[in-house]
């Protein structure tokens, strides 16, 4: 019998919504731009990552060094093409299985916010239609210290006036698992198990959650 839970946070990007290949051709274009080679393997280590650190990474690839200045402009660049792709977002976008899940929790009182690193937050989940699921926000516009620091997840625990050892956080991505336990939170790994180590459990798409055994 496990422990029953009061809260559930979401990341965005991953586990709720497969953004990832928008992030790709976004950065794509902009490796291209500085004739760096940018593999969807290499998309991998950007994911939960914030856009300033991706970009440090895109860079590192090609052994690029540009001043702060310059690197804040081809962020907004990026952004700016990644904000067309999520424009055409839709119901359509939202990941197998999250729906059922919300409704679940819905129904049985359980708190829930988002926990993501991604500034576009609000944007992507009123294109997706799934805003009035979630009572708070912690994204990548309030806070200060990316994954795999605790912030977002103390934050959004906070912001839902839950105890932090009564919240379950799902991830998709390493930092993320990282994050929520160091946050003393249970962690469900959206994903393969050998990719995100330290989870509590792992599930390959939320489909495969009982959530009664949790919440
Ligand atoms: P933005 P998550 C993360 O979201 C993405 O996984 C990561 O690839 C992205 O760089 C980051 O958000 C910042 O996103 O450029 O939209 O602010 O997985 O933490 O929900
Ligand atoms: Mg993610």
């Amino acid at each position: 019998m496990h422990k029953k839970y009061k809260a559930a946070l979401f990341d965005l990007d991953g586990v709720l919504v497969d953004t990832a290949k928008y992030h790709f051709l976004a950065w794509n274009q902009i490796a291209k731009s500085l004739g760096i080679t940018f593999t969807e393997e290499d998309n991998e280590r950007l994911k939960g990552v914030s856009r300033m650190e991706s970009l440090d990474i895109l860079l590192s690839l090609g052994s690029v060094i540009l001043t702060n200045e310059e690197k804040v402009e081809l962020a907004d660049k990026k952004n700016k093409i990644y904000v067309e792709y999520i424009l055409k977002l839709d119901e359509k976008d939202i990941l197998p299985g999250v729906l059922l899940l919300l409704e679940e929790l819905k129904e049985k009182g359980i708190r829930t916010a988002i926990g993501s690193a991604s500034k576009n937050t609000p944007v992507i989940i009123e294109r997706l239609g799934i805003k009035k699921y979630f009572q708070a926000i912690s994204d990548g516009n309030i806070i200060s210290k990316a994954k795999p620091d605790p912030e977002v997840f103390i934050k959004a625990a906070e912001m839902i006036n839950i105890e932090q050892k009564e919240c379950v956080v799902f991830e998709d991505a390493k930092a993320g698992i990282q994050a929520a336990k160091r946050a003393g939170m249970y962690a469900v790994g959206v994903g393969r198990k050998e990719d995100l180590p330290g989870a509590d459990r792992w599930v390959s798409t939320l489909l495969e959650l009982d959530s009664n055994q949790l919440f």
